[in-house]
């Protein structure tokens, strides 16, 4: 028998670590032959329930489920850790500045990188899902020295999924018979969803789609603000789509992706397309061997151009607020 993967979940009590943690206990993170030992991060006013998530887990028998641990402790959650998936983040409360919710979530993701520092397996892997998601990923990166920056990514494996399926509406097609479809820059209102590397059936998916305003319009504010939308049905912001997005991520990293095919994650830029090197900034990935790699040598015309610039200098505008906070 395998020895137990070590999968850390932070914000393990709410509404995405409710959808996430029953399907990484079920076997779809990391393969059905793979027993994972769940350690759960919360705060200390939210173990009781984080608690009683994890009486759930023990009423589902799981037979790859080999243990559970619960702690409020970074130390504790990240020691020995294989898979560290970052969910608690403290939201943008009504009025709240940016310069505010930055010094929050640094409070958060720093000592959490100075734990997976101390502590992590040497081949651990590390998603951050919560917000703003680009930025925490790079403060915990930052305060992980001694783990190699590609470890640490940021997820935008939902943005990808979400115009994947609004690309397959719109062209009657499914989304398997989707390729190369990227996002690139910040999960935030300025990614990009690039329809002019993406193929269907052989042809690229901008000229199948053949309306430029449906592209402009349509597709990219409607993949871009599907968040606030889904709040404004829901009454919730997205949270199983979140969770299976966060294990779509994790299960390619892991497994790879098909011959002839990329997906998206904001990982560390080594500069390429012109963004700024240390960076965490999505980009068109494959996965092998373990190891997410961007994909080089692509055309970038410049209706792309300018979408790419644009959420990158957002980017650069976090990094440097994070910086002017000392955060980084
Ligand atoms: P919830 O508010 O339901 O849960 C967050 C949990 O994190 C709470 O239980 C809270 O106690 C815990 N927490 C706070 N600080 C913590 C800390 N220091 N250590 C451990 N736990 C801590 O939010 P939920 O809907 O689950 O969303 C979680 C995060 O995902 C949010 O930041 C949200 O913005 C982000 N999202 C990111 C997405 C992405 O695509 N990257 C999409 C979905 C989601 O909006």
């Amino acid at each position: 028998t395998r020895t137990p993967v070590n999968v850390t979940v932070t914000g393990a009590a709410g509404q995405i670590g409710y959808a996430l943690l029953f399907r990484i206990a079920s076997g779809h993170l990391l393969g059905p032959d793979v027993p994972v030992r769940l350690r759960l991060l919360e705060i200390p006013q939210a173990v009781k329930a984080a608690e009683g998530t994890a009486m759930e887990l023990d009423d589902c028998a799981f037979p790859l489920l080999s243990g559970i641990d619960i702690t409020d402790d970074a130390k504790t959650a990240f020691d020995g850790v294989n898979v560290a998936l970052l969910v608690g983040a403290r939201p943008r409360s009504k009025g709240m500045e940016r310069g505010d919710l930055l010094e929050a979530n640094g409070g958060i993701f720093k000592p959490q990188g100075e734990a997976i520092n101390a502590g992590a397996a040497d081949d651990v892997r590390v998603l951050v899902v919560g917000n703003p998601a680009n930025t925490n990923a790079l403060i915990a990166q930052q305060h992980a020295p001694d783990v190699p920056a590609e470890r640490f990514t940021a997820m935008t494996r939902l943005d990808h999924n979400r115009a994947l399926s609004q690309l397959a509406k719109k062209l009657g097609v499914a989304v398997t018979d989707i390729r190369k479809l990227t996002i690139w820059g910040n999960h935030s209102a300025t990614q990009y969803p690039d329809l002019f590397h993406a193929e269907v059936g052989g042809r690229i998916a901008a000229e199948a789609v053949n309306d430029q305003s449906w592209l402009e319009n349509d597709f990219i504010p409607t993949v871009a603000k599907r968040g606030a939308a889904i709040i404004e049905a829901r009454g919730a912001s997205s949270a199983a789509s979140a969770a299976n997005a966060a294990i779509d991520h994790v299960h390619t990293w892991v497994n790879g992706t098909d011959e002839g095919d990329w997906t998206s994650a904001a990982v560390v830029s080594d500069g390429s397309y012109g963004v700024p090197e240390g960076l965490i900034s999505s980009f068109p990935v494959t996965a092998k061997d373990g190891r997410y790699e961007i994909v080089q040598g692509l055309e970038i015309d410049e209706f792309s151009r300018a979408r790419i610039d644009a959420s990158v200098a957002e980017l650069v505008e976090e990094r440097d607020a994070v910086r002017g906070l000392g955060l980084i």
